[in-house]
């Protein structure tokens, strides 16, 4: 446990928040959510004088022009070159491509406003704003004042602002900005659309002058009956604070006090727990309560494990009916926001079969990992490090780091989330080893009850190199080996799949990432035709025949929910911006695929994969 606190403490500096509030949904808070007004600034003129020095850097910012001081013109004779309140309006939150045409292929920078009146509910309390997230670098002014800046599009911040605050007027602007940039996380290259802007919930958060700003509730690894944890306070009278841990209907009510950090470890057990499980989606009330504050969870408890090859889902072994989704609501167009988006997407995948999602290629909005725990869907989470990031660069280290941070402190309490990865599809190298095995540590440091893996490659030996094995060396390190792989589809034709021989030597349970191929919606012709979903369909056929070879297959999450943008996709009347690898196209519409892997996911089970392999 000693490990957890310096972890916690270092993903704190940089270009995270200080402090990241737990469970921003059962706590009091008002929305700014609704129309902001935003002015496009493609030159940064907001942001930097003449001389390009930043106004927030300057004596007098208002006199030069910095846009965060919202200057108005009160006598005919000022001269203010900028009105936000005279510019155009944009819903928050959302992302900017697909709420204006002209934005549809825009990176750069969007200052937003919002104007906003605050009682306080209690003198003493303390208020906060809260973002779920801005893609990908915000710079938070509130009154004129610097917050701070955050990096990273998809994890939560925060910033105090109790001094700052009035009753009436006040103003808060975020200069947002998505340019994609080499040494960032993810980097310049990837296979979706760069969606910019305010794209989650945005929160004045109201607290007590001392409250518990975060908290662990989960299953000892390995226990079925141990739940174990901390609470951590945050405020001058953090110290030596009673803290009572209750859980109902477990009849269990634990009585703890905090040391000098204002934190408090225990460890409670009871028999009679039921535990979480995709059939059974069981969630407590858990309620922790000090002098002067009281939060209130819904948790789930359930152990994951790994057994040789097996997947061990509280003691027993299981296989992962997955899907991969991107955080895109294919109707609407554009980043999946709201509870309704995630109850579409995980609707779609409970109708395809699946008891697992794996949520690529970054953390998706907290609804998702919130209703999963309510609907029994397990997840897989992951950390932008996507294809070739800037392996020796160690800023580029310290925001991959800050973001998987971000995400695991959200996350951690979710019975959902069985995986931590660290990963996609990364070249082998020793700097790129080092990267990942320091983000590895770093994760088990915060919590070591999940298991990590990484989506890896795999590579051919033997004649034709049809036999095919891992030799990525962070297989050692990861505790379930998974892959990505698209034979029939970037690697010869559908039936190559029946040539392919597997020599995975590792003995850890296998999870095949990635496989898949295009097809429009309603595009039809014989099943050697790309596009088609003829091809697509006989492209899955073959393929699980030949993943279920794998002796050691314990899940599968093909390449995708949905259809979804990315600039990589430009053929004409086929693709025009859109992968078209889904199961289900932007118009909701299931394509002939999806009934194969609805059917596979009704059969499959770990006894099966092990009799086809005796
Ligand atoms: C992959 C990537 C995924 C791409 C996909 C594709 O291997 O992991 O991000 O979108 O292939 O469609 O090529």
């Amino acid at each position: 446990m000693k490990k957890l606190i310096i972890s916690l403490v270092m993903f704190g500096c940089g270009f995270g928040s200080d402090l990241l509030i737990q469970n921003i949904y059962n706590r009091e808070t008002s929305t700014l959510n609704g129309k902001w007004n935003y002015i496009v600034d493609p030159y940064e003129n907001g942001f930097y004088n003449y001389r390009y020095t930043p106004f927030d850097e300057t004596a007098d910012p208002t006199m030069s022009g910095g846009y965060f001081t919202n200057q108005k013109a009160t006598q005919p004779s000022d001269r203010v070159e900028y009105d936000f309140d005279l510019s155009d309006r944009i819903k928050v939150p959302g992302d900017w491509n697909h709420q204006k045409e002209k934005l549809y292929y825009y990176e750069g920078t969007i200052w937003y406003k919002k104007s906003f009146d605050h009682v306080k509910q209690n003198q003493g309390n303390r208020v906060f704003v809260h973002f779920g997230a801005a893609n990908y670098q915000a710079d938070v002014y509130l009154n004129g004042h610097k917050l701070g800046v955050h990096k990273g599009g998809f994890t939560p911040f925060n910033y105090e602002i109790t001094d700052i605050l009035k009753e009436l007027d006040n103003f808060l602007v975020v200069k947002v900005d998505n340019t994609r940039k080499k040494d960032e996380v993810p980097t310049v290259n990837t296979d979706w659309w760069n969606f910019g802007g305010l794209t989650r919930d945005v929160k004045i958060v109201e607290l007590p002058a001392t409250f518990i700003s975060d908290y662990f509730v989960q299953l000892e690894k390995n226990s079925l009956q141990e739940i174990r944890g901390y609470v951590q306070l945050n405020g001058k009278d953090g110290t030596g604070q009673k803290v009572e841990l209750l859980i109902p209907e477990l009849k269990i009510r634990k009585k703890i006090v905090t040391d000098e950090q204002g934190r408090v470890e225990f460890s409670v057990s009871s028999k009679r727990i039921n535990l979480w499980s995709p059939e059974n989606p069981q969630l407590y009330d858990v309620i922790i309560k000090t002098d002067t504050d009281e939060i209130l969870d819904h948790i789930g408890f359930r152990s994951i494990s790994t057994l040789d090859q097996d997947i061990l889902l509280n003691g027993k072994p299981i296989f992962l009916k997955g899907i991969c989704i991107h955080e895109e609501n294919p109707i609407r167009g554009g980043r999946a926001y709201s509870i309704e988006d995630s109850r579409m997407l995980l609707g779609w995948a409970k109708e395809l079969g699946c008891n697992y999602v794996r949520l690529a290629h970054y953390p998706h909005n907290e609804h998702m990992l919130r209703l999963a725990d309510e609907m029994g869907i397990m997840v897989w989470e992951e950390n932008p490090v996507y294809w070739t990031i800037s392996w020796e660069n160690e800023q580029t280290y310290a925001t991959a780091q800050q973001q998987l941070g971000e995400l695991i402190s959200r996350d951690k309490n979710r019975a959902a989330v069985i995986i931590w990865s660290m990963a996609n599809e990364t070249p082998v190298s020793e700097s790129r080893m080092n990267f990942l095995i320091n983000l590895r540590k770093f994760a088990l440091g915060l919590d070591d009850t999940r298991l990590i893996s990484a989506a890896l490659e795999i590579h051919g030996e033997g004649e034709f190199g049809l036999t095919k094995k891992i030799s990525d060396p962070f297989a050692d390190f990861v505790d379930v080996l998974s892959f990505n792989q698209y034979i029939g589809w970037y690697d010869g034709l559908p039936d190559k799949c029946d040539q392919i021989n597997w020599s995975i030597k590792q003995n850890k349970p296998v999870i095949v990432s990635e496989f898949g191929g295009g097809a429009l919606h309603g595009f039809h012709g014989d099943s050697l035709s790309r596009w088609t979903e003829e091809y697509q369909e006989y492209l899955f056929k073959e393929s699980i025949e030949m993943l279920q070879r794998i002796p050691q297959l314990r899940g599968t999450s093909p390449w995708i929910l949905t259809d979804f943008h990315s600039p990589r996709r430009v053929l004409p009347g086929i693709q025009d911006d859109w992968n078209r690898k889904g199961l289900i196209s932007e118009s909701g519409d299931k394509k002939k695929a999806f009934y194969i892997m609805q059917d596979f996911y009704n059969q499959i089970s770990v006894q099966k994969i092990k009799k086809l392999n005796k």
